[in-house]
């Protein structure tokens, strides 16, 4: 069995967690709304309707969670900041909301624990959408500029970690193509420029960063899913390598290299798509560190009726109850390529089960969390041991909270969520993870 004592002293052991789902006050302190408060609200989009308005009112319970988390012995958390928040229309500071981070870091430092900061997790000011500049617009970039400018004076003296964007392909692809997530589109062009524009704006932050705090390390967030062959069939392979392109490539490479997949994008001209290509050599600006968020593999097969040529296979392993295949080896295959690719410190930001979690008196038994977290822990530390340059571990999540499109429907939490009292209960995971910090 490992222990913390197998990770280096150094080592940042967190949850991570995002403002929309969690902090509800959604139209609290002169906050304005962003896509997402839109976007739930509109009938049929959300499991049940449900919306996060309150969702687990973190923003009045800051200092209970923060509790928690010292209670369990985390030593960092990882948070987003809701740029409607502190930017109502997306350009006007909006001091309460600033505050409200202000009070959460300086409650955060006072408690040892690091905070490590997000910009973008997709709660898009609403006030600049309905001015038509959303992120399929290049102004888009532009204003996240000066938002991510106004955050970094604003903290980058408490603050030394931080990342621009969290999964811009959920942000694109989900937000523009599937129309599953906010704003709800469904046009492979839009998703296309906004995918361009998330790039061109992580750029522009990076450069603002290095002006405003020096001694800081910035980077970005991937959704690190570990795209396999369905079958050694010749056709299931080819499309295993587009769905990867797609997936992963259409951000890795011009975060790297400046410019997207090749084959991936003939294709997507042959289809009278158009892929820009202004600004994006500077999307591979260098960055200190890269947020890698693991939960699962997806095995693919060729479908030539199919859009871009491949679709989802089901896969054999047991799954997780958001149906997500139970893949640890992945992790350990991620973060080789990822720190081969890009040759800085990783952070494994985001990895985390949602599982049939019912509460039994005061106490929930999470046996299936502990173990999927057991596993992956084993999988960072073979990756540590192989080479790569692993610096913490963000389990997503710390409470139960808002799932997006399935609403609350879904627990990822190793707190539970009463969501009738708001109450917080630690989860037999939670104590487990307790003690293992104290190995
Ligand atoms: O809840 C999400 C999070 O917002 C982004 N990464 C995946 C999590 C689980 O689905």
């Amino acid at each position: 069995m490992i222990s913390r004592s197998d990770f280096p002293k150094d080592f940042l052991w967190g949850t991570a967690t995002s403002a929309y789902q969690i902090e509800g006050a959604a139209n609290e302190d002169g906050k304005g709304p962003s896509i997402w408060d839109v976007f739930s609200h509109t009938p049929g989009k959300i499991y049940m309707n449900q919306n996060a308005d309150i969702a687990t009112d973190h923003y009045h319970r800051y200092e209970e969670d923060i509790k928690i988390m010292k209670e369990i012995g985390l030593n960092a958390y990882r948070f987003s900041i809701s740029w409607p928040r502190v930017m109502p229309d997306g350009r006007k500071k909006n001091e309460k909301g600033m505050n409200f981070y202000e009070k959460l870091v300086d409650k955060l430092l006072e408690n040892e624990i690091t905070p490590f900061i997000t910009l973008y997790h997709w709660d898009y000011p609403y006030a600049l959408y309905e001015r038509g500049i959303d992120w399929t617009h290049p102004d888009s970039a532009f204003y996240f500029r000066d938002y991510a400018a106004a955050m970094f004076e604003r903290l980058g003296d408490r603050v030394k970690l931080w990342t621009t964007h969290n999964e811009p392909w959920c942000a694109a692809f989900l937000g523009y193509y599937f129309g599953e997530h906010a704003p709800g589109h469904k046009d492979l062009q839009e998703a296309i420029y906004a995918a361009h524009n998330i790039l061109r704006s992580h750029a522009l932050a990076l450069e603002a960063f290095r002006e405003i705090v020096k001694d800081g390390k910035i980077g970005i967030v991937h959704m690190a899913i570990k795209v396999e062959p369905a079958s050694d069939k010749e056709g299931d392979i080819r499309a295993a390598e587009l769905a990867d392109q797609a997936i992963n490539g259409w951000f890795l490479q011009p975060l790297k290299e400046g410019k997207y997949p090749e084959d991936l994008r003939r294709l997507l001209e042959s289809k009278g798509i158009k892929v820009p290509d202004e600004d994006l050599d500077i999307a591979a600006k260098p960055m200190d560190l890269f947020g890698v968020n693991y939960y699962t593999r997806l095995l693919i097969k060729s479908c030539p009726e199919c859009e871009l040529g491949y679709d989802i296979a089901r896969g054999p392993l047991p799954k997780t109850e958001m149906g997500w295949e139970i893949y640890p080896q992945g992790l350990y295959d991620t973060l080789k390529r990822y720190y081969e690719l890009f040759e800085i410190p990783l952070y494994i930001t985001e990895n985390g089960i949602a599982c049939k979690d019912e509460i039994e008196g005061d106490a929930v038994n999470d046996e299936c969390r502990i173990d999927y977290l057991k596993k992956h822990f084993e999988m960072a530390l073979k990756a540590l041991k192989g080479g790569v340059d692993l610096k913490g571990y963000f389990i997503w999540s710390l409470l139960d909270n808002f799932e997006w499109t399935h609403g609350y429907s879904k627990r990822f939490g190793i707190v539970y969520v009463d969501y009738k009292t708001l109450r917080r209960i630690p989860k037999k995971s939670a104590i487990w993870l307790k003690e293992f910090l104290k190995s």
